[in-house]
């Protein structure tokens, strides 16, 4: 097996992460490097972006009940099987997830903690700001410890004489929401029989629809509140400000816990970025909560990709960096408010400022070229060599190595040798640091290293 990676953690006894012990096994792949960035929580620092951007959002929420210091250690019953994941689902491949040990993660997302809350029922809305963990790409807008905002709001059947009243009632409280005049592009219907279908054993169509509709029109005031707040700032700091309309648009998703499923995305930087995903809740998931007479929808939003719109950060990576120049730029209009349960409205006027980019230091991009493995001895071997390396296991090595030093990372060129079936892949690594010039011999140490790893770590044949 080529897979060596974390050998490292074979052997080890316990890892500790913030203060906790958990016992490690052949599951562990949780580096240090993640380990480290735990007691960070910008979602709850003073006048972070993160945490500006969640005190705004949550505004436009008032009242919803707020859970902003669950513990990111979760069990694989809370972040998966909770939650309706299938047993082979990849996101449950310690490809993409950090394991902490066989039955404990480092959750993957906010809505590890959806069932609880619903189980606790103690509001008709909520929300749950949390760092989230995930082996993913390297570019400007994914990082593997990021910030996700979870937001939910159901109605109590049982309190309603019948189901038609229930509809109206959701209706009404559609029509008490903010209005907007933004032209969002919503092409399908609410219920697609096979792409987006109806619970219908448990749902009338009528019932989906109108939660659909709380759900919609509740994101699209926060995006339009984003966006309002962001040109305002940007218009106060004399900065230019693009002609072009806000574009914003709804995509049929899927997800194991809501049906029917939408994704929100937003035009930004000539690209689609996709800002959230939501539904309807499975009402299995519900039902397995205790709480079976409740129905409605839930939301979970990716709070960096906010928070780059509202603030013109241009790079994730920046909101992890403790260099002045950075931190010192932002002032939170809000009280500062760590431990509030509930959401507070925005004070009746104020303004956010946009970040001022420092200079930017130059960029070094290297390439490195590998053969992979060959899962046969035999030199005439023509088995398939691509699964012995996952994409997510070079995308980890570089950051262990270069740390928040490179930029991004992708593949510019694969191809299979006609003679031996030998795969070679070819990536680019872009080199880059926040804070300063890299010197080449910097960006060729690093490269060396990486070049290194992969032959120690993933048993590659360098080109
Ligand atoms: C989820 O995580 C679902 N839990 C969302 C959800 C909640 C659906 C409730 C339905 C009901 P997804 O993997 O698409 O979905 O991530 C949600 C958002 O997180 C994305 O839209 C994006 O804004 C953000 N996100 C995802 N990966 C990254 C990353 N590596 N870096 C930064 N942001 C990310
Ligand atoms: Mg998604």
């Amino acid at each position: 097996m080529v897979y060596r990676c974390f050998s490292q953690f074979i052997g080890l006894r316990d890892i500790e992460i913030d203060g906790k012990k958990y016992a490690t096994d052949e599951w562990t792949n949780t580096p240090s490097s993640i380990v480290s960035s735990v007691p960070r929580r910008l979602h709850l620092q003073k006048d972070h972006p993160i945490s500006i951007t969640r005190q705004l959002i949550e505004s436009r929420f008032p009242g919803y009940r707020t859970h902003n210091t669950l513990f990111p250690v979760v069990t694989v019953n809370q972040n998966f099987d909770s939650l309706g994941f299938p047993p082979d689902h990849p996101g449950r491949n310690k490809t993409d997830t950090y394991y902490v040990n066989k039955d404990t993660v480092l959750r993957t997302h906010t809505s590890a903690h959806q069932a609880d809350v619903f189980r606790g029922n103690t509001s008709d809305g909520f929300l749950i700001s949390a760092d989230v963990y995930r082996r993913d790409a390297i570019d400007r807008s994914h990082y593997p410890v990021f910030h996700q905002m979870e937001g939910a709001r159901t109605w109590d059947r049982s309190i309603i004489q019948d189901s038609k009243e229930l509809v109206r009632k959701i209706w009404d409280d559609v029509a008490q929401l903010p209005q907007h005049e933004l032209n969002v592009s919503d092409p399908n219907p609410p219920i697609h029989p096979e792409r987006n279908p109806l619970q219908s054993k448990h749902h009338m169509a009528e019932e989906a629809e109108a939660i659909a509709a709380h759900l919609k029109r509740s994101l699209e005031n926060v995006v339009v509140e984003i966006f309002a707040q962001a040109q305002k700032a940007q218009q106060a700091a004399g900065q230019e400000i693009s002609e072009e309309p806000l574009q914003v648009r709804w995509v049929e998703a899927y997800f194991p816990f809501t049906s029917p499923s939408w994704e929100l995305e937003v035009f930004w930087q000539g690209d689609w970025l996709e800002v959230l995903g939501c539904g309807v809740v499975k009402q299995d998931l519900l039902i397995n909560a205790g709480v079976p007479s409740r129905v409605g929808w839930a939301f979970g939003m990716g709070l960096e990709r906010i928070a780059m719109l509202l603030f013109s950060v241009p790079d994730i990576r920046l909101f992890w960096s403790q260099d002045p120049r950075f931190s010192s730029q932002f002032t939170s209009p809000f009280p500062h408010d760590p431990s509030s349960t509930i959401a507070a409205a925005a004070p009746s006027s104020f303004s956010i400022k946009p970040f001022t980019p420092f200079s930017k230091y130059p960029a070094a991009p290297r390439d490195v070229a590998f053969w992979l493995p060959s899962t046969s001895s035999s030199a005439g071997g023509r088995l398939p060599t691509a699964s012995s390396v996952h994409e997510n296991d070079v995308m980890e090595l570089v950051r262990e190595v270069a740390g928040s030093d490179v930029e991004d990372v992708r593949l510019v060129d694969e191809f299979t040798h006609p003679k031996t079936g030998r795969k070679s892949l070819c990536y680019r690594v872009v080199y880059r640091s926040l804070e300063r010039t890299l010197t080449n011999e910097e960006a060729n140490g690093l490269h060396d290293s990486i070049r290194k790893a992969l032959v120690e770590k993933l048993g590659v044949e360098l080109r």
